[in-house]
């Protein structure tokens, strides 16, 4: 028998300078770490919402937020928009993950490849994470992440079903674009040039996931920012 129904060994890619894609980065046991975390951060201090738009639609998606509260489209140190509270800090160990992130994805001092001038490992110290739960049917128009007043760049984690994740330009939000599949487990990260590219996630793909990884249903994003904010 060759394939499996979960497939998890695809390639390593870069969609654009600085834009680099790692299949299958974090292990099942990491996976259901953060799913357990994330369930405790859905609950509160600020509990996870649908965030408005400035047209009055709720997002499909939901977000909860850690460090600097976000909505569209501004960070705040209180959460206005979901009761006035402060959202919880983010722990030490996802800022470790996020530098070990960057280690992987743009190499780090004394291995080969290593590419300080996307950012240096040491010099990420991410003071957000959104938290994105994608239930059946939810997705996120193109668009760009420019809320952030620092160019560090974002590092994404997902875990759960498989989505389409569209990468396009820095320019416009149609073509050229690339479509490509974001599964458990998978990392990105988007520096450099990349990083104020417009993006978004046309869908995701229902009963996609390993049990496995801790996610019964639907899909969770977690991206990891510099605000520059103080
Ligand atoms: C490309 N989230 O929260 S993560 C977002 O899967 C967001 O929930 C999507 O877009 C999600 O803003 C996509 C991948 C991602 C995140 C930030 C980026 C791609 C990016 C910033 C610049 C370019
Ligand atoms: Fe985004």
């Amino acid at each position: 028998m060759t394939g499996s129904l979960f497939p998890r060994d695809r390639d390593r890619a870069e969609l654009g300078t600085g834009a680099v894609h790692v299949p299958g980065w974090l292990d099942f046991d990491a996976q259901r770490g953060i799913v357990e975390a994330c369930r405790q951060w859905a609950i509160g201090p600020v509990p996870m919402r649908a965030a408005v738009l400035p047209g009055g639609h709720p997002m499909s998606v939901q977000t909860v937020c850690l460090g600097w509260h976000w909505q569209p489209y501004k960070y705040t140190r209180t959460a206005d928009d979901v009761g006035g509270g402060r959202v919880a800090e983010v722990p030490d160990w996802l800022i470790t993950l996020g530098r070990r992130a960057l280690a992987e994805a743009y190499g780090a001092p004394g291995q080969p490849g290593y590419a300080p001038e996307l950012w240096k490992p040491e010099d990420y110290t991410p003071d957000t994470a959104l938290i994105n739960y994608y239930a059946h049917g939810a997705h996120m128009g193109m668009h760009q992440d420019k809320d952030e007043k620092s160019s560090a760049p974002v590092v994404s984690l997902s875990i759960g079903d498989t989505c389409i994740f569209r990468f396009g330009n820095t320019s416009t939000r149609t073509k050229p674009y690339t479509d490509i599949e974001l599964g458990s487990g998978d990392l990105f990260v988007f520096g450099g040039p990349s990083r104020f590219a417009y993006h978004g996630v046309p869908k995701t793909l229902p009963g996609t996931a390993d049990p496995d990884c801790g996610l019964a249903q639907g899909r969770i994003n977690i991206t990891l920012r510099m605000t520059g904010m103080s």
